[in-house]
Parts: structure tokens; sequence; C-alpha cells
């Protein structure tokens, strides 16, 4: 028995309770019943083994079994994802989760094979928006002289300075203490990425322009993968599938309560002049149609 077991590390930013790493400890127990203890998923919250962008390349190698990681990591090395990290690409939940879940979703993992990666499945991750230390945002300009971090991406380098602020790239378990120093002024995220990093503590103005919804993915190495059997292969893609609605729905209720909690804790929140936001990404598709209209278009068309 202890010879052919095998563990599979799956690391996360994230701390225990949060619904990301919920769902691949749901995944992890089905996947131990199912083989009757041979494979272990074994879960590291909290960035224990590294930043997403380490632990992506050290997936890749086989240095490491499993990740969940933002898209936005992924797209560093598989630019051909970025479109569903675009501002505004998702008309509303029901729209982003038939894209998810369809043809368009399932070809996008399945391309990850292409650099190594077997994509096993996507997660909710909410929609990101502005906060910051020093003023509500109720439309683009008022972003005009902060400095905000963002996720270490093009994509999300672009988008920030379109509309009109300093973009500041740097991984995630340093941000608090970029906002602490007065080094960035803001960040993005969902609501509960603003409360369990502790950012709100520093940065009180939430703005909710909700520009991106930029899934997460749950990815396997494919140098592993390939020492699995067929059986087992199916029993952890399915495991995979049928955590989906579970973090789906452990999502829905942690963004509710972080919300609640945001609020006691005395954040100010604001919604935005949202027309001005979408224009203000007008430029921002001007320059990535040309490689990514067609991939716009169908994402469009799934209704
Ligand atoms: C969160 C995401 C993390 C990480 C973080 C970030 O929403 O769940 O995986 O990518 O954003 O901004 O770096």
């Amino acid at each position: 028995m202890a010879a052919d077991k095998m563990i599979l590390r799956c690391p996360d930013v994230h701390s225990l309770d949060f619904p990301t790493v919920q769902a691949v400890l749901y995944m992890a127990r089905l996947v131990r019943e199912r083989t009757k203890g041979r494979i272990e998923i074994v879960v590291y919250p909290n960035g224990a083994l590294g930043s997403e962008k380490s632990v992506v390349n050290m997936v890749r190698v086989g240095a490491l079994e499993m990740g969940r990681v933002s898209l936005s990591e992924v797209v560093n090395v598989y630019p051909d994802m970025e479109v569903l990290s675009f501002p505004y690409v998702f008309r509303d939940d029901s729209h982003k989760w038939k894209v998810l879940d369809g043809d368009f979703g399932r070809n996008q993992l399945a391309g990850l094979a292409k650099i190594g990666l077997i994509g096993l499945c996507f997660q909710e991750s909410g929609y990101r928006s502005f906060y910051n230390t020093k003023r509500p945002i109720y439309r683009p300009s008022d972003l005009i002289g902060l400095k905000i971090r963002v996720q270490p991406t093009k994509i999300m380098i672009n988008l920030v300075e379109v509309f009109g602020a300093a973009a500041v790239p740097i991984d995630y378990n340093e941000v608090f203490s970029a906002l602490k120093g007065g080094a960035v002024d803001g960040a993005e995220n969902n609501l509960p990425s603003y409360l369990t990093s502790g950012h709100y503590q520093i940065a009180r103005y939430f703005s909710f322009d909700r520009h991106s919804s930029i899934p997460e993915v749950v990815i396997l190495s494919a140098k592993i993968w390939d020492r699995l059997s067929r059986s087992d292969q199916a029993v952890i893609r399915n495991a995979a599938q049928q955590s989906v609605a579970y973090q789906r729905k452990l999502w829905e209720r942690y963004e509710s309560q972080s919300f609640r909690a945001l609020r006691q804790a005395g954040c100010q929140f604001n919604e935005v002049d949202l027309t001005a936001f979408k224009e203000a990404c007008l430029p921002f598709y001007r320059k990535y149609y040309p490689q990514y209209q067609s991939m716009v278009d169908r994402i469009n068309l799934v209704q």
C-alpha cells in the first residue's frame, strides 16, 4: 500500500477557511475516498510554498504536483487565456459560468497542456474593485495620481494605466507592507481577499467598479499526470469537477459574510459611475482587439 501512495501538494496564498482552499480540501476528500487513501491531496495554505508565480513554474516542471492560483498568474506563461481577465468581459455571473463551464472554458483549460499543465477546473473569484488609503473612487479620473498595486501581469498593468493610475506590480504576500509603508496607495481585489489579507485595515475606501472577474484555476503538473493510471486521472478530474459547484456556493456565503465584517470594521463603500469605467476601457480593447477580437466575439455570443 505505502509503495504506491502518492502525495499531491497543493499550495494556495489564502488562509485555510477561504473558499478556494476549502474546495480543494473537498476535492481531496473525494479523491482519498475513491482511491482508498492511495492518492492524497495535501493543501498548503497561506502562501507557504511561495508566490503564485513560482508555484506555476514549479508545477510546470514537476517540482510541485498541484496549485490553486489566479488565472492572472497562468496567463504570464500562457497568454491565450488573457481574454478571460479582460475588464467587463462577462455580462454577469450567469454569463461568466456559461463561458467557463462551456466549450470555451473547457478548451482554455485543455490548452494548458501546451505548457505542461493540466487545468483541472476554474473557481469563482467574484469581482475585483479598487480600494485605497486616500479617497472614494467614483470615476476613473479619481484614480489619477494614485499608485495601485496590481497582480504582476501585462493585462493588469495596462488596465490600471488606462484608468489613469500608476500600476505597481507586486506579489500578493507583499501588498500589506507596501500599503502600510506607503509604497502603494491602494490595490484592487474581491471583498474576501480585501478582508483576509488585512488590507482593509489600511486602505479604508472600497469602490465597487467591479472591473474584472478573473477566475481561479486549479492546476496539476502534466509530468505527474502522465504517471497516473487512466482511472486515477478520471477520479481526480471528477472530484475537481464536483468541487466547482461546492466552491461557488461557499463563495457566495463567504463574500456576503466578508462584506458584513468589513462594514462592521468601518470601511467606506461606494458605487461608481460604471459607464465612465466601461468607456475608459475602450483604449484597452483597441490595443488587444487585433489579437483577441474573435475570442471576445465568441464570449459575447454565449447566451
Ligand atoms: C486573489 C486571488 C489570489 C491572488 C490575489 C492577488 O483574488 O485569489 O490567488 O492572485 O488575488 O491579487 O494577487
